[in-house]
C-alpha cells in the first residue's frame, strides 16, 4: 500500500510544497495524540480568551494553533501563515513561497463531547521579497495549489488534493505514516442526504426554508424522494461524509445576524472544502456565487456555504 511521501513522491508536486504538507501532516499527528490524551491531560474546556471573532477559545483550539503555527513558522518554505485562532497573518519567512490558512481545530463545539474534530488547511504559491502583508494573502480560492484536512474520528484521516483528485489516507499508528487507502474519490451527482442546522430554521431566507421544506416532506412533496439528514456539527465531518457516501451541506446566511454573510470562514473552511469538492466532482457555491471565485476581502470573512452533490447543489440554487 502507498504511503503519503510514495504518493507526493510520484506526483508533480514541487519540492517545496510537499515539505509543508509533510510538517502539516506530521503536526496533525501530534494534535490527533493529544486529543486522544484528553481530560487524562488536562486539556478539555475552555482557555479562558475570545479570538478574534468573539468565540470564545477552547484549550484544545490554542494548543492546535500553537502546534502548528510552531511548526509552519520555522517550515523554510513557509512565507505566512493565518489561522482561526490567530488575529492577523503571521509573516514568516520572507524568501518562503507558501501561503498557508488553516482551521486548527474545527468543530470546536464536538471537543468536549469526545465527538468528530479536524483540521482544515488550503495552501497558495506566493512570493515577494518584503514581509507578506494580510493583503498578499487575499487571493481568490481558485487559485490554491493545495488543500485539505485531517479529520480526528475513530481513525485519524488525511483528504488532501493538489489540484489532481482526491485522496484519502488512513493513519498507521503502528508505522507512523499516513497509508493511501481511497485514491481518486467522486461525489455521486444525485443524493438523498442533506445537512444543515435544523434549529436555525425560523432564520432563513424563504427560498432556503422552502428548499428545505421540500426536502423534509420527501415522496409526499414536490422532490417525489424521501431525504434523511445527518448534523455533525462539525464541518470537517460533514463534509467527510459527503465525500465518502454523497450529500449536501449547508449552512446558509441567517439573519440570526445580518451583518454576517454566513458563519463559516471563507479563507479555512469554505475555500479548501469547495477545492475538495470540485476535485471530486461535486459543487461548491455561497447563494449566489461559486465559492472559489470569491475575491476575499478580509481574512477571517465569512460566506454562506452550499456543497455537495452537483445536481443536488444547482436544485438548492434554483430556488
Ligand atoms: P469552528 O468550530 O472552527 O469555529 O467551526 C465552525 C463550526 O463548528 C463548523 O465546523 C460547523 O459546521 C458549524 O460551526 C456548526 O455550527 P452550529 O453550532 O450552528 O451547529
Amino acid at each position: 500500500m502507498q504511503n503519503l511521501s510514495d504518493v507526493l513522491a510520484s506526483s508533480t508536486t514541487p519540492d517545496a510544497l510537499k515539505t509543508v504538507l509533510t510538517v502539516t501532516t506530521d503536526t496533525c499527528v501530534d494534535i490527533s495524540n493529544a486529543l486522544k490524551q484528553g481530560s487524562l491531560a488536562g486539556i478539555l474546556g475552555m482557555a479562558g480568551n475570545e479570538n478574534v471573532q468573539g468565540e470564545e477559545q477552547k484549550k484544545l483550539d490554542v494548543i492546535s494553533n500553537d502546534m502548528l503555527k510552531e511548526a509552519l513558522m520555522a517550515c523554510p518554505a513557509v512565507r505566512a501563515i493565518a489561522s482561526e485562532e490567530e488575529d492577523y497573518i503571521v509573516p514568516a519567512n520572507t524568501d518562503g513561497e507558501y501561503f498557508i490558512a488553516f482551521d486548527p481545530l474545527d468543530g470546536s463545539s464536538n471537543i468536549d463531547i469526545n465527538a468528530m474534530v479536524g483540521t482544515i488547511f488550503s495552501i497558495y504559491h506566493n512570493t515577494g521579497d518584503a514581509p507578506a502583508t494580510e493583503a498578499d494573502f487575499l487571493i481568490q480560492g481558485k487559485e490554491q495549489v493545495a488543500a485539505g484536512y485531517v479529520l480526528y474520528g475513530p481513525s485519524t484521516m488525511l483528504v488532501l488534493t493538489t489540484g489532481n483528485g482526491v485522496n484519502m489516507f488512513t493513519y498507521d499508528p503502528i508505522n507512523s505514516r499516513f497509508v493511501l487507502t481511497h485514491d481518486n474519490v467522486q461525489v455521486a451527482k444525485e443524493t438523498q442526504e442533506f445537512a444543515i442546522n435544523m434549529s436555525n430554521q425560523r432564520f432563513w431566507s424563504n427560498k432556503i426554508q422552502s428548499y428545505v421544506s421540500d426536502l423534509v416532506q420527501g415522496k409526499e412533496g414536490p422532490r417525489d424522494k424521501n431525504f434523511n439528514m445527518r448534523w455533525v456539527a462539525a464541518m470537517v465531518g460533514d463534509v467527510h461524509r459527503i465525500l465518502c457516501r454523497g450529500g449536501v451541506f449547508l449552512y446558509p446566511w441567517d439573519n440570526k445576524d445580518p451583518s454576517k454573510a454566513g458563519k463559516l470562514r471563507l479563507m479555512y473552511e469554505a475555500n479548501p472544502m469547495a477545492m475538495l469538492l470540485e476535485q471530486a466532482g461535486g459543487k461548491a457555491h455561497t447563494h449566489t456565487q461559486r465559492i472559489l471565485d470569491i475575491q476575499p476581502d478580509a481574512i477571517h470573512q465569512r460566506v454562506a456555504v452550499i456543497l455537495g452533490a452537483a445536481n443536488e447543489v444547482d436544485k438548492c440554487l434554483s430556488y
